[in-house]
């Protein structure tokens, strides 16, 4: 298992220098964030951030993400334009030794939340979500842009989009997933990739667009569509813990040996929908990090792990989500689990 530390590129305030001091990092995950999805990733940008990661002594094996184009999703004309550039990236993104892509499928929003800055008891604060408010934004009108997101839209284009979403339902987004998976499987695994599919955060459609990549049972069809370990899953804790219904050492066993990168975070739920983001540690929120942890390598699980959204402490501002402190104390507790679980001292 590798710890890798998820790094925005040269325009994150948080540096390289920085990351190289939290001891227990292995490794970079990143991305190009400049190249509009769809198009065809620059090589030599693309080297530059593997030879940037390399002279700080940290591995860059892992992208997240190479975003979908709505028009794949949508299963538009262009669709197979956008199949061909995907390839082309993964091709690159081979070349240069990088041997996970972390995606997703969702409709238009990536992770959503109606809360970056919400006030903890300890006086920090962390992202949050509350269905209510989430049900009376209309994303045609309010402004809705996360820090995380790969890409946002002017308000026409969203609108749009939304109308263009009106006619695809879930049967046909997994029909779209499916045209879309059986053309870069393939190339995937010639370029010596796993794809790993990053979960629907949260767990649930929205504002009427279908979201498919839920639990259990989406896992196992997805599986089912291209039946090889380099279709494969992002195990985020934070997202499938969102929901009550998913019960996570299910999915572990459900995606023994496809889960090629784990986000490990907490969250701590209050009503049906309704959750906040708490600090890592078992103890912080619903989730318990040193069973799902346990579980994961019992299953065999060797592949990296990154310690998710942290909340805001010690006076820190930011991307919500990615500032640097709380991820750090993330990363040396994930650690701290692995090895008391890989020493042995505390295995069931
Ligand atoms: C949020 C992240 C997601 C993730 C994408 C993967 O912080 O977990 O934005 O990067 O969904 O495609």
């Amino acid at each position: 298992m590798k710890i890798v530390f998820r790094w925005y590129g040269f325009d994150d305030k948080i540096t390289l220098e920085n990351i190289r001091q939290i001891p227990v990092i292995d490794g970079i995950v990143t991305a190009i964030y400049n190249t509009p999805v769809g198009e065809v990733w620059n090589f030599d940008s693309l080297k530059k951030l593997v030879d940037f990661c390399g002279k700080n002594n940290l591995d860059c094996k892992v992208i997240e993400s190479v975003p979908v184009h709505e028009d794949i999703k949508l299963g538009a004309e262009s669709a197979k334009y956008y199949i061909e550039n995907y390839k082309k990236n993964l091709r690159i993104l081979g070349e240069l030794g990088f041997n996970c892509v972390c995606y997703n499928f969702m409709p238009v929003f990536d992770w959503l939340r109606s809360d970056l800055k919400f006030n903890l008891p300890d006086g920090s604060n962390a992202l949050a979500y509350r269905h209510e408010d989430v049900l009376n934004l209309d994303p045609n009108v309010s402004d809705l842009s996360l820090p995380g997101w790969d890409s946002s839209y002017n308000k026409e284009e969203l609108h749009l989009l939304l109308e263009k979403y009106k006619s695809i339902t879930e049967e046909k987004l997994w029909a779209n997933l499916y045209t879309f998976l059986k053309e870069i499987i393939p190339v995937a695994i010639e370029s010596g990739i796993n794809m790993a599919i990053h979960p629907d955060d949260p767990p649930w459609g929205l504002f009427g667009l279908p979201r498919i990549i839920t639990g259990a049972r989406a896992i196992k069809k997805l599986f089912s569509l291209i039946d090889h370990p380099a279709n494969g899953l992002t195990f985020c804790t934070g997202s499938f813990g969102a929901s009550k219904e998913n019960d996570l050492f299910e999915i572990i066993k459900i995606a023994k040996g496809r889960i090629h990168f784990a986000h490990l975070r907490n969250v701590k739920r209050s009503r049906e929908f309704d959750f906040c983001e708490t600090a890592h540690p078992s103890k912080c929120g619903d989730i318990d990090m040193y069973a799902v942890l346990n579980a994961l390598l019992k299953s065999g699980f060797d592949g990296y792990v990154r310690p998710d959204h942290g909340r805001m402490i010690w006076g820190e501002s930011g991307r919500g989500g990615y500032g640097l402190y709380d991820r750090a104390l993330g990363a040396s507790y994930i650690y701290g689990l692995y090895e008391a679980i890989t020493k042995g001292g505390c295995n069931d």
